[in-house]
């Protein structure tokens, strides 16, 4: 067998099926981007490599996948959080036009080279931790051109790191200023005008997937079912916030539309899970967003793992409700907060972060054919991914069959 690298003596976690599939004496063989073989090392037919990697003993773990951010925005919230300290709450404050708003009124003024520079730091942020694919949304533009603005400036960081973006269309993040006493006209914007127009934007920018924030403080029901209606007629997947501050029904709305995801969750109520299983929704928790807020609700975790829900885990990545930028830092927070194993912490940043993004058949896990996105760990325990806060193991990444460092 021709190989280009061969990386040997290596302990490999697949995550096949969402375990650690450990083998203990491993060689993974790649071709190109992908992967050509898996095994134990004593099973390794003989390979002709180009290049070979000693791992001794490393971990070696799929790319890990933030499957859920809103990295890309200007201004600053420091305010809001010093007001939160005082005992306002997130809710009055997006009440009296801070919150999202005040980040939309500075990111419409940004170029999309500015929002890509102001994003650069936070992006590096994430990769320096292994991250090989990264979900960014839009939804601080409120308006078409800032929201395509935020699509280039996302085509933009995609240029410059072989990491992958994975583009959500967010118009329908909040009820902009303008539209306050009219949001039924907002709905008819997006539905009308925005969606019609990205459906046609070139493929380097067309987003990958349409998203809303149904919320008593956003989008109810109602719009948003007008959103993802016309969003699927123009062919997009699905992804939801739904049910973070209350239980309006968004999680179950979107499964019955057959959405990749339904984030947050925290108020999920038990009667929404059969629909997102019958659809294979994910549910895509978010500990650091529940942390910054001082939330007290818990997503439901016992009942999504009773009914065999894929549960994926992200920073949610934002300058309002996480400023967080270290994926390691949430699977910690989804351990301790939220009682994950170490083991549902590791297949929520991969197999179910993937399907989260509708890529399984291509990333997540460690198997023929899928692409060759690996970290090789300096670590003794796959447990130990989720066991810092803080501090990132030593590691190498390797980005569709590239070495990166
Ligand atoms: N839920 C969140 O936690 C963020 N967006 C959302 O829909 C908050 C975004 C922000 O406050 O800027
Ligand atoms: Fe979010």
């Amino acid at each position: 067998m021709k190989a280009d690298l061969l990386l040997h003596d290596v302990r490999i976690v697949t995550m096949v099926r969402g375990r650690y599939g450990l083998i203990q004496r491993g060689a993974i063989a790649i071709s190109g981007a992908h992967i050509a073989w898996v095994g134990e090392l004593a099973a390794l037919p003989n390979v002709d490599a180009r290049k070979r990697i000693a791992g001794r003993g490393q971990l070696v773990t799929p790319g890990l996948i933030d499957c859920h951010t809103h990295l890309i925005y200007a201004g600053n919230r420091t305010a809001e959080f010093e007001e939160r300290l005082q005992g306002a709450t997130y809710e009055e404050i997006a009440q009296r036009g801070g919150g999202i708003m005040s980040t939309v009124l500075a990111t419409r003024r940004a170029s999309p080279e500015a929002l890509a520079a102001m994003a650069r730091p936070r992006l590096r942020a994430l990769l320096s931790e292994g991250v090989t694919t990264v979900e960014i949304k839009t939804g601080y533009g409120l308006q078409l051109d800032a929201e395509v603005r935020m699509l280039e400036a996302m085509a933009m960081l995609a240029e410059d790191h072989p990491v992958e973006i994975f583009r959500t269309f967010l118009a329908a993040h909040a009820i902009p200023t303008e539209y306050r006493r009219r949001p039924d006209e907002y709905v008819d914007q997006i539905v009308h005008t925005m969606l019609p127009h990205i459906a046609e934007l070139p493929p380097e920018v067309r987003p990958d997937a349409v998203d809303a924030y149904c919320e008593g403080i956003a989008f109810s029901v109602e719009q948003t079912r007008r959103i993802f209606e016309a969003a699927r007629e123009h062919g997009f997947p699905l992804k939801v916030h739904a049910e973070q501050l209350s239980n309006l029904g968004g999680a179950a709305l979107a499964a019955g539309l057959n959405a990749l995801s339904a984030d947050h969750l925290e108020y999920l109520d038990a009667l929404d899970i059969p629909v997102m299983m019958r659809a294979g929704t994910v549910a895509v928790l978010l500990p650091c967003a529940l942390y910054y807020l001082r939330e007290g609700r818990r997503p439901p975790v016992d009942l999504l793992r009773r009914r065999a829900i894929p549960i994926a885990i992200a920073t949610d990545a934002n300058p309002g409700t996480s400023p967080c930028f270290s994926l390691l830092t949430a699977m910690n927070m989804a351990c301790i907060l939220l009682g994950l194993t170490p083991e549902e912490a590791l297949a929520g940043v991969t197999l179910h972060a993937a399907r989260a993004l509708g890529r399984a058949n291509r990333l997540g896990t460690i198997e023929p054919g899928k692409q060759a996105d690996l970290v090789l760990w300096d670590v003794e325990t796959p447990a130990e991914l989720s066991y810092y806060l803080g501090y990132t193991p030593k590691h190498r990444v390797i980005k569709r069959g590239v070495v990166l460092s």
